[in-house]
């Protein structure tokens, strides 16, 4: 039986462990990415490593999330990061290159190779047969000092594309539609892999769009082969020598198979307030009150463009307003050149620098009760810094009508002819945003520039004999790492872990974080029940990293997310899920509980605990590997990595 693409690139990269679907993996990586709201505490944890350097083939530093500046944090921030990267060997992309994804895949991903990106779209690379996945910092940082990654050897899904997009429906109608079939539920440890004749006339950047957003359906990356257009790709990019054709055998067996006819999709949505949440647009028509086009889904040159041919000569309604953030400054300065970005702003858009912005809700936040379209691939609620706000997420087509119209509205039924935008034979390249790594004579030199903002990471202490305290707070379904963790006004602390503390669970529970820290300072521990999917979206490890400083000890959840679930291990707090999920409602907020003897069962490498709150006995699961088992037994990743103890 021969193999998938996803197996043939994984096999080549393995370093531990057998190759099994299921069972957990290491694996070499090559490249990695962070961006800086969670590179600050990715680089700090390797610093407190000890390594004198990095040990990967490209390792890159981005500044793309906190760009806005509103007092000095975001300066330091990125201050320390370009310090760090002259020191280490590290490429660093100054504010203002663009947006992480969008610039490593025109400059940095390769096909065949291995990506670990801090940040949770990273699988934007898997576009260009990259194996690009989303990790926390403390991941990454351990990769770049040359450590195996870690993860469940993936089932992988046959997303088999037929057929050809129809005018005025685009690759984010497709991923929409895999989203819909997928939902965002129940697709830990797989990996989608696009297969078929329909893939044949997709770009690249329109297959980045597609892997990018299937970080929203919970698989552990999407990945295209590498073909011609991935060659043409490269090519356009001055990088044609580093193309090399790659595919699945043509006898490999998937563990499930989508069909998709690419002529049958219709532009779609996702409605309030969740990527999953899908409907046809012509089933919609909706006064809109904002548009924002960007992020890194949908940023790309080919889409700018379009979005300009689409509202060429015309003016911005009266009660819209638009926001136009370019992917990169390669997107933004061909569109300068060739006039195109001057009818955006005849039109009336206000021109946002290339950088997350919007998307993470630290700009541009829309008014209460409002309607925005947004090209962007997250509308949890109050992610666009507006609780109550209704946030659509469409292709930039269907973003651009509203925008021209005022209405969220198919855009098929405008009756115009579609702008057909061709990807050019040949980018823009100049680099010369991106500083590339100093000799080693001169990295000795360097000083790491540590302003305010930037504090020590917390350390953990080994975990406990037995966990005693409270459920400290107790949460529903489809609880996200924005309710956990809370990016916008708040990120500018992402590098100063006890006042980004204070935020913990803010959209959901404002007193948490008081409650926490005081029974921590009582000695006792805090326990999160949880429903099911509990961490979606993001990567980012504060989501364990602040609770953990808070002294939570423990999660319990109907079913958790890959990525946080992982992070959870690397900050020392141990994941359980129900052996039976009624049980959930046994667990009451406020209520004592105990976990007796969980340092024995992780030694032992049980799969079952007894947790007593109140007169019940409720039966937790853990699903850890060996080396899991060891990390949480030592507090954590870092101490773990720390004290050498692998293989103990
Ligand atoms: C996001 O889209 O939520 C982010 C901000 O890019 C995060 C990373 C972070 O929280 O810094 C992600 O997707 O991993
Ligand atoms: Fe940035 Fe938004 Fe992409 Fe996250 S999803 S990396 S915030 S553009």
């Amino acid at each position: 039986m021969g193999y998938t693409l996803t197996e043939k690139i994984l096999r080549e990269h393995l370093v531990d462990g057998t190759y099994d679907p299921g069972k957990e993996i290491g694996i070499r990586i090559d490249q990695t990415l962070t961006q800086d709201a969670t590179g600050t505490m990715a680089y700090l944890q390797f610093e407190s490593m000890g390594l004198s350097d990095i040990a990967t083939e490209l390792s890159v530093s981005y500044v793309d999330h906190n760009t806005i500046q509103v007092g000095f944090e975001n300066a330091d921030d990125h201050a320390y990061l370009e310090s760090i990267a002259k020191k280490y060997g590290i490429y660093f992309s100054r504010p203002g290159n663009g947006i992480c994804h969008q610039v490593h895949l025109e400059r940095f991903a390769r096909p065949g190779k291995t990506l670990l990106g801090s940040d949770s779209h990273t699988p934007t690379a898997g576009g260009l047969g990259s194996i690009a996945i989303g990790a926390g910092g403390l991941d990454v940082a351990v990769a770049m000092g040359g450590g195996a990654y870690y993860l469940t050897a993936p089932h992988v899904i046959d997303v088999h594309l037929t057929g050809e997009l129809q005018p005025w429906t685009t690759a984010k109608d497709v991923v929409l539609k895999v989203l819909q079939i997928l939902t965002t539920k129940g697709n830990v440890d797989c990996v989608c892999e696009y297969t078929g004749e329909g893939i044949e006339k997709l770009t690249v950047p329109e297959r980045a769009t597609i892997t990018n957003m299937g970080a929203e359906t919970g698989v552990t990356t999407s990945i295209f082969p590498s073909d011609l257009q991935t060659k043409r790709f490269l090519d356009a990019q001055g990088r044609g020598d580093q193309w090399i054709p790659l595919a699945a055998d043509k006898d490999a067996a998937y563990d499930r198979t989508l069909e998709i006819d690419l002529s049958e999709i219709e532009p779609l949505a996702a409605a309030p307030h969740s990527p999953g949440n899908i409907v046809k647009v012509r089933d919609l028509s909706l006064p809109v009150d904002q548009v924002m086009i960007g992020s890194c889904t949908n940023s790309s040159y080919v889409d700018l463009m379009t979005v300009a041919r689409v509202v060429n000569g015309k003016h911005l309604p009266a009660g819209v307003s638009l926001g136009i953030a370019p992917g990169s400054r390669q997107v933004l300065n061909t569109i300068a050149k060739n006039g195109a970005l001057s009818d955006l702003i005849s039109f009336g858009a206000r021109i946002l620098e290339s950088a997350c912005g919007f998307c993470i809700g630290n700009s541009l936040s829309p008014r209460t009760d409002s309607v925005s379209v947004r090209t962007s691939n997250r509308n949890f609620k109050g992610r666009s810094g507006t609780p109550n706000a209704n946030v659509y997420l469409t292709s930039p087509v269907v973003a651009a009508v509203a925008a021209l119209t005022g209405k969220l509205m198919d855009p098929r039924d405008l009756n115009a002819a579609f702008p057909k935008i061709k990807m050019p034979d040949h980018f823009e390249i100049d680099d010369s945003m991106i500083i590339p790594p100093l000799e080693p004579e001169a990295r000795a030199r360097i000083k790491i520039s540590r302003g305010p903002n930037i504090g020590e990471p917390p350390v953990n202490g080994p975990l406990p004999t037995d966990i005693k305290g409270l459920v400290t707070i107790k949460v529903g379904d489809l609880v996200t790492t924005d309710h956990i963790m809370p990016a916008g006004s708040r990120l500018k602390y992402r590098s100063n872990v006890p006042k980004y503390s204070e935020f913990v669970f803010e959209p959901l529970d404002k007193e948490f974080s008081r409650r926490a820290a005081a029974l921590r300072d009582s000695g006792a521990h805090n326990l999160i029940a949880a429903g099911s999917s509990y961490g979606q979206g993001s990567s980012r490890e504060h989501a364990a990293l602040c609770p953990m400083y808070l002294g939570v000890k423990a999660v319990v959840a109907k079913s958790m997310e890959r990525i946080h679930a992982a992070n959870l291990v690397n900050f020392g707090i141990v994941p359980f899920s129900f052996v039976q999920e009624s049980d959930y409602d046994a667990l009451t907020a406020g209520a004592e509980i105990r976990i007796p003897g969980i340092r024995t069962a992780l030694q032992q490498g049980d799969d079952c605990v007894k947790a007593f709150s109140g007169d019940r006995e409720i039966s937790l699961k853990m699903s850890l590997s060996k080396r899991q088992r060891d990390v949480l037994l030592a507090g954590g990743l870092l101490p773990y990595t720390v004290q050498g103890r692998k293989g103990e």
